[in-house]
């Protein structure tokens, strides 16, 4: 990175007192530093294995950030610290294309806030939810098919079955003899890929412009009052079905562990969360969802937490391609955690379901 340092810090727009870069966060997919001491900017690598056309991804930041600056500025908030604010290059563009071939792009660093890569106290996932909820409304009138489809069928259940099957089948890294069991559990809930993707095809569920990728560690906390600062990974921003949001959040937040969490004694599916965030969540947006999203909001979470852990598990059997590893098997602990939870939500329903209608 050294080489290439030097030569983004002269074609982005930065102020810079200090030249170093530091590896940052815990994102599976870009690579992500931050420079600068006192004032300082993110800086990220695209994944471009993940991300095949990254000018598009940028088009759709660029689009989706002026409109998120118009609609806080109207509400009398600060643009600068609750959108991504894209620091551009020298020639005015949103992204460099640096000597190695790579796409890199600069943001502002959000100051006095945190993200949670996981939760301490349940009131964080009430301020994420309003936070998500408010995110989604700002975009209620976005033009939503001037958007490009950045990575096609992304939430697409019966689609990420399809590949798991193929990876099942290409057997590439000579793992299948070893997650029969794991395999076993994903093919016995088949019949769940398809409920939302119906109840969009039939009407009952509408497409909106939403975020895709609502982990509690892309949303940023006041450091002091722990109130929704600013949703980032803006990277997945398509139209989608405001069940992925509040699935994906729930999928991750109401966890009691790490998602690579080997040890699965400690996993279950948290109530106290899931009561939490669905508060914050319905204040921002009842009066927006459909009867069938209401009904399908507990079901959502288990469908989003289903398919990621069929993401992981394909990922595993494809050789760990997709989702950053740091050692081996984690994509297989995501797996098993994500399968975990899936088994206690369905142990759950009827709780979920009852909470649920306290608030809505
Ligand atoms: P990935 O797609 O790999 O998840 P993210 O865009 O989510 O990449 O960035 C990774 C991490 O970097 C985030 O979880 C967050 O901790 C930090 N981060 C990203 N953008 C900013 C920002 N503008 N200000 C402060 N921290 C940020
Ligand atoms: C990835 O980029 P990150 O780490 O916020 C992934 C999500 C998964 C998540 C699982 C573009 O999110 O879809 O739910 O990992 N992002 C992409 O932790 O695939
Ligand atoms: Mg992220």
């Amino acid at each position: 990175m050294d080489r290439i340092l030097s030569e983004l810090v002269k074609n982005f727009r930065m102020e810079l007192d200090d030249t170093n870069e530091v590896p940052y966060g815990n994102g599976h997919i870009n690579e992500t530093y931050v420079v600068g001491h006192k004032k300082r900017y993110i800086l990220q690598k695209i994944n471009t294995n993940v991300f095949r056309d990254p000018e598009a991804v940028m088009r759709n930041i660029e689009a989706v950030t002026a409109h998120l600056r118009r609609r806080v500025a109207e509400e009398g908030g600060d643009p600068d610290s609750a959108t991504l604010t894209i620091v551009p290059t020298t020639d005015g563009r949103s992204f460099y294309r640096a000597s190695d071939g790579a796409y890199y792009r600069a943001y502002l660093f959000i100051e006095n806030a945190v993200c949670y890569d996981q939760v301490e106290n349940v009131e964080q996932l009430y301020h994420a939810a309003r936070a998500f909820g408010r995110f989604q409304k700002r975009l209620a009138d976005f033009p939503a098919d001037s958007l490009a489809e950045v990575i096609p069928h992304f939430h697409d259940t019966r689609d990420r079955f399809r590949q798991l099957q193929e990876a099942i089948k290409a057997d590439r890294a000579g793992r299948v003899s070893e997650v029969l069991p794991e395999i076993a559990f994903a093919m016995e809930r088949e019949g769940d890929t398809g409920v939302v993707l119906d109840a969009i095809a039939d009407g009952s569920v509408p497409l909106r412009v939403t975020h895709n990728d609502t982990k509690l560690n892309n949303v940023m906390l006041d450091t002091k009052t722990g109130e929704g600062v600013c949703v980032i990974d803006l990277d997945t921003v398509m139209p989608g079905s405001l069940l992925y949001d509040y699935g994906d959040a729930l999928r991750f937040g109401a966890s009691s562990g790490a998602e690579d969490e080997p040890d699965l004694t400690k996993i279950f599916f948290r109530l106290d969360c899931y009561e939490a965030f669905t508060r914050g969540f319905v204040e921002e947006l009842g009066d927006t969802l459909t009867a069938k999203e209401k009904a399908l909001l507990p079901f959502s979470v288990r469908l989003m937490t289903y398919e990621c852990g069929i993401r992981f598990l394909t990922d595993y059997l494809n050789g760990d391609t997709y989702f950053r590893i740091h050692r081996p098997r984690q994509n297989l602990d995501r797996c098993r955690t994500q399968f975990r939870l899936v088994s206690d939500m369905e142990a759950k329903v009827g709780q979920m379901t009852e909470i649920l209608h306290r608030y809505i």
